[in-house]
């Protein structure tokens, strides 16, 4: 096959013959959208070129795949991302200048796939980069949400949604597979038919849907593979099994299947919480069963009906319950399909499936109604009852005990519920939770008695990020600095970022980090005066919590902190501190109610700053509007502070943590998550600990005898802070708007804002005092840098391959 080149003068032509051909029109005249999709399409070719190459040899490779199942995969902007890691970036680069293209505003004109809350589908799309950079052979499957979530406006110092239709313009990296469409069934009733003295399932009566597959490819760094992001899309399909419908089924069946494309219409926008809404599970549920179809008929033409293989020759690895209907979805394909017996089939998804837990959240466990679950999917239904009965019987078994209260709580199905998250537990090869801490609360609490029961199948993987969009994509500066004083090793091995330690005794490389730590503030200060109309002064220190809005992540002790700091200035004409701008990047989902309130109260304490001068002088509050992925790659190369604050024993792990941290801003944390094992790879010198820990957290909720109200009693400066929400300091034009805040905090705080207030505040005078020490902070910032290369998805990806999938 012939192959193009894409040299700096090959590129210059391929643009400007784009923008002849798809716009009619020249360079001079072209709009910065036109060129990108020109430059963007340019990309592509390239990325084709391999991706084709690639796939020709993996046809006929035997090797052992991953599916990498995930309801979301919060992949941000690609083009920059692609360029990097086809090390194409001078030459593209190159070209542009010598057209007069100013490359960074290009890059902005492509639309950001918002398809992902947070953490988990972020992990997801670290995890894509880092297989395909490490060459591991995988196909990331997923929903492709027409809208992705919601675009956040701030209007009246409130939370507005506006709908994010990203595809508005086309996507340029997408292609469709039409080859792999299948169908999706839903609904209908279970029949039973004698085949050779077997008994078979047939479903009647059902609905079906068309999934359409529409695939992205995954450049891997400086490497030939390409992997598949593989997106699924609903749409109704034009024929229908009109086996023996009563008219009212017909009608209702005909109605169910004109509404199909509904599926794959919209992200719900809940992070880190369960909603039994029947269009979710019709979500989870088609895009499982599509990529199971698709897995299974891959195999069979590589190996044939060999299915006792299948364990060797693929992993399906399920991101969270969600995708958890895979476990009865493969049993049904097998036996039903394919003619397996029951403990045959059972066998090969015991050995196949692989679960990662994200969440300890009791509100997060995903739960189903049995009777939603039954008339919506009655195969899998029956499956899952089947699996359930068994497994009590095998756990009756072993406690010698029909009725040991464990066997509910470790139940498939109990009372009225399908809960997924045994499901997984019970029927996969492997459990892992997503940070040390995290895997030990899985072990001790969460999963205990399925962890006595089978010890071996639970693991810890600690979470990771891909160093490429993270750092060298993200903070060029910092990139170039790095390589200057130990070379770029680092790049295919992070963890040689270790080798900057010396450095921290280097003045010469201190003030160069903090001449880019600098450029960074500016470069973030003019984002946010072009987005949002907003001065941010670079000379204050820049204090970031960027992340969901949540109560157990706490900003709200960010927010009191600030209040508290507020009143201290005030107080006190002759107080002074090192001036500081603390921004907050946060979703609230919409219909979560506390979020809300807390997302104003920020927005209040800034307004409330903004009309001091005195207060001015030392603080500011900026909420930056529609924090997403492309915000953050503004945003944390230029934080100097990163506030970690959830509840000991909540964050599962945190990433945002581990970006701040690779980009030289030091934390400010709880022991939760991944921010214990931070603390162990730069020592307590460099980061600020505070609060209770997880055990404690543990005993306090197992007393029952926190009183919120003893604190508040005893603390002036908080009393005064919490008071200021309710008495018109915060809210003038409507001083009871916020009191649900107020109340919940000295009746209730079930996060323990209060009682960790005291530590917090303590830790942040050592910030204020050290942060006036140059030296000192400066080498604190080199050291957190230099120690995060332990946190590049890399690794993580290594380990999971290691100690669960077995690749290549
Ligand atoms: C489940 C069922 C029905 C409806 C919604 C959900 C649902 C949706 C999203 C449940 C959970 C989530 C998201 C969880 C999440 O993002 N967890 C985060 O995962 C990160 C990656 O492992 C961790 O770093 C974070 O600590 C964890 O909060």
């Amino acid at each position: 096959m012939p192959t193009t080149q894409f040299d700096k003068e090959s590129i210059k032509q391929s643009i400007i013959g784009k923008l002849q051909r798809y716009n009619g029109r020249t360079l001079s005249d072209a709009t910065n959208q036109q060129i990108y999709n020109a430059l963007a399409s340019t990309v592509r070719d390239q990325i084709m070129q391999k991706w084709v190459a690639y796939r020709e040899k993996d046809k006929h490779s035997t090797a052992k795949r991953l599916y990498y199942l995930s309801v979301e995969f919060l992949t941000g902007r690609a083009l920059h991302c692609n360029v990097l890691n086809l090390c194409s970036i001078d030459n593209y680069r190159q070209a542009m200048e010598e057209l007069g293209i100013d490359w960074r505003a290009v890059i902005q004109e492509e639309p950001e796939p918002g398809l992902g809350n947070g953490g988990l589908g972020r992990l997801a799309a670290c995890f894509m980069d880092s297989l395909a950079s490490l060459s591991l052979p995988a196909m990331g499957c997923t929903i492709r949400y027409e809208y992705g979530l919601f675009r956040q406006k701030i209007l009246n110092g409130q939370q507005v949604e506006v709908p994010d239709n990203w595809l508005e313009n086309g996507n340029v990296w997408e292609v469709p597979a039409m080859e792999d469409v299948c169908q999706v069934n839903y609904g209908g009733r279970v029949e039973t038919e004698e085949v050779f003295g077997r008994t078979r399932y047939v479903l009647r009566d059902y609905y079906s849907v068309e999934a359409v597959p529409y695939d992205m490819p995954v450049a891997g760094y400086d490497c030939e593979t390409v992997d598949t992001l593989r997106m699924w899309r609903a749409r109704s399909v034009k024929t229908m099994d009109l086996h023996s419908f009563n008219s009212g089924d017909y009608t209702r069946a005909m109605h169910e299947q004109e509404l199909a494309s509904v599926i794959s219409k919209v992200l719900y926008p809940e992070d880190n919480h369960y909603e039994g809404k029947e269009l979710r599970l019709k979500q989870h549920y088609f895009f499982t069963s599509a990529t199971l179809q698709y897995a299974l008929k891959d195999f069979k033409r590589r190996f044939g009906n060999d299915f006792r293989k299948i364990p060797e020759k693929m992993t399906i690895h399920i991101n969270d319950t969600h995708p958890g209907l895979a476990i009865p979805e493969l049993m049904r394909l097998l036996m039903d399909q394919e003619g397996l017996g029951w403990d045959e089939a059972s066998w090969i998804v015991q050995h196949t499936v692989a679960y990662t837990n994200h969440t300890v959240l009791s509100e997060a466990l995903e739960k189903w109604p049995e009777d939603m679950m039954r008339n919506l999917l009655p195969r899998i239904y029956m499956i899952l009852q089947e699996i359930n009965r068994r497994v009590c019987a095998r756990l009756a078994d072993h406690y010698m005990n029909g009725t040991d209260p464990r066997i509910a709580g470790m139940a498939i199905t109990a009372y009225g519920q399908v809960h997924m998250a045994n499901l997984c537990v019970a029927m996969s090869y492997s459990v892992n939770g997503v940070s040390q801490l995290h895997g030990d609360i899985l072990k001790k609490e969460t999963f205990h008695d399925y962890y006595k029961f089978s010890p071996r199948k639970f693991s810890a993987i600690t979470n990771g990020i891909t160093h490429r969009r993270w750092l060298m994509g993200c903070n060029e500066g910092l990139r170039d600095l790095i390589c200057s004083a130990i070379g770029d090793g680092w790049v295919r091995d992070p963890e040689k970022l270790r080798d900057l330690l010396p450095f921290r005794d280097d003045a010469a490389f201190r003030e160069a980090f903090a001449k880019v730590k600098y450029q960074n503030k500016v470069a973030f200060s003019n984002r946010l005066a072009s987005h949002q109309d907003v001065k941010l002064n670079p000379d204050f220190m820049l204090d970031v919590q960027a992340k969901r809005l949540h109560e157990y992540k706490r900003q709200l002790l960010n927010a009191l902190h600030i209040m508290v700091l507020y009143n201290r200035i005030m107080d006190d004409p002759n107080y002074t501190m090192t001036p500081r701008a603390f921004v907050f990047g946060a979703k609230a989902s919409p219909g979560y109610y506390m979020a809300k309130q807390i997302l104003r109260m920020i927005i209040a304490i800034s307004k409330l700053i903004d009309r001091s001068p005195r207060a001015k002088e030392f603080l500011q509050v900026v909420f930056l509007e529609n924090y997403c992925v492309s915000a953050a790659e503004f945003l944390i190369p230029a934080a100097e502070l990163s506030e970690q604050l959830s509840t000991a024993g909540k964050e599962a792990s945190g990433t945002g943590n581990m970006k701040f941290m690779m980009n030289g801003a030091v934390t400010m944390g709880t022991m939760d998550g991944a921010n214990v094992e931070i603390a162990e790879q730069v020592g307590m010198d460099n980061i600020y600990i505070f609060g209770m820990r997880a055990d404690t957290v543990s005993s306090l909720y197992r007393e029952g005898t926190y009183s919120p109200m003893h604190i508040y009693e005893s603390n002036s400066e908080l009393r005064k802070a919490l008071t200021q929400i309710i008495d018109g300091t915060l809210m003038p034009e409507n001083p009871a708007a916020l009191q649900d805040i107020y109340h919940n905090l000295l009746f209730s705080d079930p996060y323990f804002v209060l009682k960790d207030f005291g530590s917090y505040s303590m830790a942040q005078r050592r910030v204020n005092a050290d942060y006036q020490d140059r030296e000192k902070w400066l080498k604190m910032a080199v050291t957190n840098t230099a120690c995060s290369g332990i946190f590049s998805s890399d690794r993580t990806i290594r380990e999971y391959n290691e100690k669960i999938w077995h690749l290549g």
